[in-house]
């Protein structure tokens, strides 16, 4: 049979809703104590608090030896349907059948109409020190709590079975299962968004997605709808820079900053409230792929983000991320020259630095990807006492969306689900709906009552209660309007340009010149050219003209835009000496553990020598992978040598460097195979280093030997050499991408 985990109540929780042991260290964690609902059987040990894996588990499945029918009724055949006779027609009694199918036919819940593609894994939370003078929120009290957490990664446009490595904003989003009830910090992995106000987030999404008449083209911007609705909404500027940058191809979800993007507030217990930004700092750094690798591993190892997280994850490389806060006094609210309720600006790091304030680590798998990953449900309106929102109007918009979606997309009881539910026991008169788990006990399931003794009641003098901030609002006519606040839609678009190295510059501008020459339309290329990038900065502009073939309309000609067009509000900033630095990516990440090296291999290969380098590589925490002409033995020097992947199976998009050790590198001199491999890697800036009588492979690869990161030397140095080059993540100085030689 199939046997559950060992049953354990929800966890119960003390009414306070805090942990208690972490309060008093004599008070047995979790002790029971009256107000709080409690569960049918209160004679089972409670979980501890802060395990969320220990509660799933009550929901968790071993897989066991009987298959039986989903009332629990044993089956003798599951293989054939019952019918009139051996060749007669199936019966409307296969009870059996009927039911396997049934379900079968049902399997599908509607996928995100947004961020469909997606993987998650379960961690923990801790906090450093104490963040009580800020805010209450219980994740950030105290450095001896763990709080559980699940994090889902995401893309954007495409639908469920689409690629990992997309051009797209990639979903960071953060499930808290607090002592205080859940908390969703559901954000992405770039500080800003397109748009200013959610009533235009439908036309966003219908722009970017698939074009409706023929579902072309999957996960990808660069088509005529996105462009032409992106030229025509000047605020989307900045966010475009992002868009175009290599953030939008992120080289693993473990180095990919993340942002709330909004301006949340913090609340401490004395009810004073600060602004905040949050952000997520990744331990790995941040490292990104090159345009052409995306592209190829889009057809090669479309799992490839997920891929890396699961195989990290099991090996126990934990990806991990430091919590950042930037915290605004609400006193300095207007003094940044920008509005903090925008969601399309940042504050410089330069101006309010981040302070990091906690880790996650991610350290566990989902053991079912439908039960975890697909059916969480975020919402941004999931926030615990500490936190509150702002007057954003994106983020108010979403408070309403989430919810919405969710109850359309898993239905009215989403947050009984094992992977939504709160590690803190839900107890109110909500009842009924689809799906429903719980049996609720008792006649009352109304408020007020006296029949249920008044209960469950409201906590209105508890200090830990979820209360509003009581802020005070200007006084104002009702309008649907945009603040002219908002007005300034290029400075920051401007700012992000300024702030790259030059090999960024180069691949923005090579981004920008393969969206607009996927771009059929005139007008849109025209549009987007003339209205938004010639005012982002006039360098970028011409270098995209250059390579798209697109004018740039000089002021003073009847095509010139206005600045800020369509319709500024305010008179455009001269935004070009803004800079912040924090926003470049040309900076070597602190840790290799992790990568992958692909090691050549042929027959000829010196055993002794690759051994030493598998050990050199291993010893630097580095993952090397034997490459061969297949995936059998090859002649080593010491006889057969098995491989671990076949050449045709694993292209060098997939490691993050090359090693061609001696003795095959004429055998690989004269394969294409081979050579394609290390071009390819040659041209997205990997390290290689080769055996001295390699280099003559190299040359016929079409590899640069002078380039940087690339070593051609005696076999005793080449890995060490290697290790050292992997250290720098990529030589992107090495190929231009828009002008490839
Ligand atoms: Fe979302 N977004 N969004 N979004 N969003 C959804 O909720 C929405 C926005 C983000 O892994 C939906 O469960 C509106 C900004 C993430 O499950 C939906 C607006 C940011 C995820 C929705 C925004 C995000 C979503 C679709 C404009 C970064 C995936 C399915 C106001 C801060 C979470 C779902 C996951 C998902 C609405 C803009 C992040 C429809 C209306 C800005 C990471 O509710």
């Amino acid at each position: 049979m199939p046997s559950k985990m060992p049953r354990q109540p929800k966890s119960p929780r003390s009414s306070s809703g805090k942990d208690a042991a972490s309060k008093n260290p004599k008070t047995p964690p979790l002790a029971r104590t009256s107000g709080q609902a409690t569960k049918f059987d209160p004679a089972l040990p409670p979980p501890q608090d802060t395990d969320k894996t220990a509660e799933l588990q009550q929901d968790t499945i071993v897989p066991g030896t009987i298959l039986t029918t989903n009332q629990g009724v044993t089956v003798s055949d599951d293989q054939n349907s019952l019918k009139s006779h051996v060749r007669g027609p199936t019966l409307l009694e296969d009870i059996l059948m009927r039911e396997k199918i049934t379900h079968f036919d049902h399997e599908r819940i509607p996928e995100r109409v947004v961020h469909a593609r997606g993987a998650a894994a379960h961690g923990i939370f801790q906090v450093y020190e104490s963040q009580a003078p800020l805010t209450m929120a219980a994740p950030l009290q105290a450095p001896e709590k763990t709080t559980p957490v699940f994090v889902r990664f995401s893309t954007v446009a495409g639908s469920r079975g689409s690629t990992d490595t997309p051009r797209d904003v990639r979903g960071f989003a953060v499930k808290f299962y607090t002592s205080d009830g859940v908390w969703d910090l559901v954000g992405n992995n770039m500080p800003v968004f397109f748009i200013q106000d959610a009533n235009k987030f439908p036309d966003l999404i219908h722009a970017v997605k698939p074009e409706p008449n023929n579902e072309i083209p999957q996960a990808q911007s660069a088509h005529d709808t996105f462009w032409d609705f992106i030229s025509l909404t000047p605020e989307s500027a900045h966010m475009l820079m992002w868009l175009m940058s290599d953030r939008a191809i992120p080289q693993r979800y473990a180095s990919m900053e993340g942002f709330g993007v909004h301006t949340f507030r913090l609340v401490n217990a004395g009810g004073e409230t600060r602004f905040v930004k949050f952000h997520w700092k990744p331990l790995k750094g941040v490292c990104s792929l090159v345009w052409e690798e995306a592209q190829l591993l889009s057809g090669k190892d479309p799992d490839f983000n997920r891929r890396d997280l699961w195989e990290a994850i099991e090996r126990g490389d934990f990806p991990e991320w430091e919590l950042g806060l930037q915290v605004v006094e609400e006193a300095d609210e207007h003094k940044f020259g920008f509005d903090l309720l925008d969601a399309t600006k940042i504050i410089p790091e330069e101006i309010v630095p981040v302070v990091k304030v906690g880790k996650m680590v991610l350290n566990r798998n989902p053991d079912n990807f439908f039960a975890e990953t697909e059916q969480v449900a975020f919402h941004t309106g999931h926030v615990i006492p500490g936190i509150d929102f702002t007057n954003d109007p994106l983020l108010q918009g979403r408070l309403f969306s989430y919810i919405d979606t969710q109850l359309r997309r898993v239905g009215p009881n989403f947050h009984e689900l094992p992977i939504n539910r709160s590690m803190r026991t839900v107890d109110n008169n909500q009842r009924d709906g689809f799906g429903r788990m719980t049996i609720n006990k008792g006649r009352v399931s109304y408020f007020p009552n006296s029949l249920g003794g008044g209960c469950p009641m409201h906590s209105a003098g508890s200090a830990e209660a979820f209360r509003s901030v009581a802020i005070r609002e200007e006084a104002g006519p009702k309008v649907r309007e945009r603040s002219p606040s908002f007005a300034d839609h290029f400075s920051q678009a401007t700012q992000f340009w300024n702030s790259m190295s030059a090999w960024e510059k180069d691949h923005i501008a090579a981004a920008f010149s393969f969206e607009l020459n996927q771009v059929v339309d005139e007008a849109v290329r025209d549009r987007a050219m003339n209205e938004i990038l010639v005012n982002i900065a006039p360098d970028l502009a011409s270098m995209v003209s250059e390579a798209t073939g697109i004018a740039v309309h000089p002021a003073g000609t009847p095509e010139a835009p206005t600045p800020s067009a369509p319709t500024p509000a305010a008179p455009l900033k001269d935004a070009s000496k803004l800079k912040s630095p924090a926003l470049s990516m040309d900076r070597s990440p602190p840790t290799i553990k992790g990568r992958k090296v692909a090691v050549l291999v042929e027959d000829g290969v010196d055993t002794g020598e690759l051994e030493a380098v598998l050990e050199s590589l291993a010893d630097a925490e580095l993952l090397a992978e034997t490459v061969g002409p297949y995936a059998g033995p090859v002649a080593a020097s010491k006889g057969a040598l098995k491989v671990n992947r076949a050449a045709s199976n694993a292209p060098s998009v997939i490691y993050d460097a090359v090693l061609v050790p001696s003795g095959v590198g004429e055998t690989l001199a004269g394969q294409s195979l081979a050579q394609r491999f290390v071009h390819e890697a040659w041209r997205h800036g990997k390290p290689i280093a080769v055996a001295a009588d390699a280099e003559s492979f190299l040359e016929a690869a079409g590899v640069s030997i002078s380039s940087e990161g690339i070593t051609v030397g005696e076999a005793s140095e080449i890995a060490a050499r290697l290790i050292r080059d992997i250290a720098q993540h990529r030589f992107p100085n090495r190929v231009s991408l828009l002008r490839p030689s």
